[in-house]
């Protein structure tokens, strides 16, 4: 395995390769939340609360991002450090940025789609974040849909979110994801969970009440060859959660102001994030550490659970 040209640009941490290699439990993280979706500390914070989050529920956390060109699958403190002390001036990095950023030898901070790809590299089966990317209101204008989507639909990996934020089409983007064949799981939920608010109103495709539930379809799934993620959502703990009605008032005049601006393609999602924090009063920016802290620890429970159930098979 060593001998494959992967690992010519890929750094396992030992950490993570030791997990991996005793079929431990492992779960990815995302950067481009350090980066690009939460200011500075507490970025550095909560990154650092999700990997202990993730040790505290009998996984080894493996957070995903790109140092001097190489692809990392585990970081160490001072790396995060790193990472969100540069934030923004870190190159936000989707599946068509990878190959630039690496051969250029630069850093990048690893969106969904490009967390998903390294991680199913490294031999990693789930991952966590705060919200995906998906298809964006205005879309009959503009065209934009997260390059999430269709990495969701031929890589490999269980991904744990807070559901579809309401800056984005959900209803859309809930039809994409049928269209290529991604089943989105709720946990402990019939409704699809809108990121700040516990509820979409639209329905989960499958409901699972126990982590095993999930870990078991995921098994199913990969042992027949069915490429693709799993979406598994999860609400956010109802005492973090954020009316609807309140919430959407907010992201509507967000997406008034970013259009004024004339501000488009992978900008989008970082400016509504920052500008919904700022209107709330910081009370989103709390909202989406506790839904990322909650996210680590299902994404924990499912990794132990699916290593448990693959125990001694590839
Ligand atoms: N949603 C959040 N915070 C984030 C993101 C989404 O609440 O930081 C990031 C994720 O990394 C996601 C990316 O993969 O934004 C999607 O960006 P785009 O729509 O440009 O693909
Ligand atoms: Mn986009």
């Amino acid at each position: 395995m060593r001998n494959d040209p992967i690992h010519q640009y890929l750094d396992i941490h030992p950490e993570v390769r030791d997990a991996l290699e005793n079929g431990r439990p492992v779960v990815a993280l995302e950067s481009t939340i350090i980066c690009h979706g939460m200011p500075y500390p507490k970025n550095v914070e909560t990154a650092k609360q999700v990997e202990a989050v993730v040790r505290e529920y009998g996984a080894t956390p493996a957070t995903i991002a790109i140092l001097d060109g190489r692809l990392k699958a585990g970081v160490d403190e001072s790396e995060i450090d790193y990472l969100g002390n540069n934030g923004q001036q870190i190159t936000k990095s989707s599946r068509r940025d990878i190959p630039f950023v690496v051969s250029r030898g630069e850093d990048g901070a690893t969106t969904v789609a490009s967390t998903m790809i390294i991680a199913a590299m490294a031999g990693i089966r789930v991952m966590a974040t705060g919200g995906i990317g998906g298809v964006h209101r205005g879309v009959e204008q503009t065209m934009d849909v997260s390059a999430d989507l269709e990495e969701l639909s031929r890589t490999n990996i269980a991904v744990v979110c807070a559901g579809i934020k309401s800056v984005l089409d959900i209803g859309r983007t809930l039809e994409y994801l049928e269209t290529i064949g991604v089943p989105v799981v709720g946990y402990r939920t019939n409704t699809v969970p809108a990121f700040y608010a516990r509820s979409s109103g639209f329905p989960v495709d499958y409901r699972v009440d126990e982590a095993a539930a999930a870990a078991a379809a995921l098994q199913a799934k990969y042992e027949l060859g069915i490429d693709g993620a799993v979406l598994v959502t999860n609400p956010v703990p109802e005492e973090h959660a954020m009316a609807r009605e309140e919430i959407d008032g907010l992201i509507e005049e967000a997406i008034a102001e970013m259009n004024e601006r004339g501000i488009t393609g992978k900008e989008t999602t970082p400016f509504l994030l920052a500008r919904i924090a700022d209107r709330t009063g910081g009370k989103s920016l709390e909202a989406n550490i506790e839904l990322v802290l909650n996210n680590a620890k299902l994404a924990a429970e499912i990794a132990v659970n699916y290593s448990r159930l693959t125990e001694g098979r590839d």
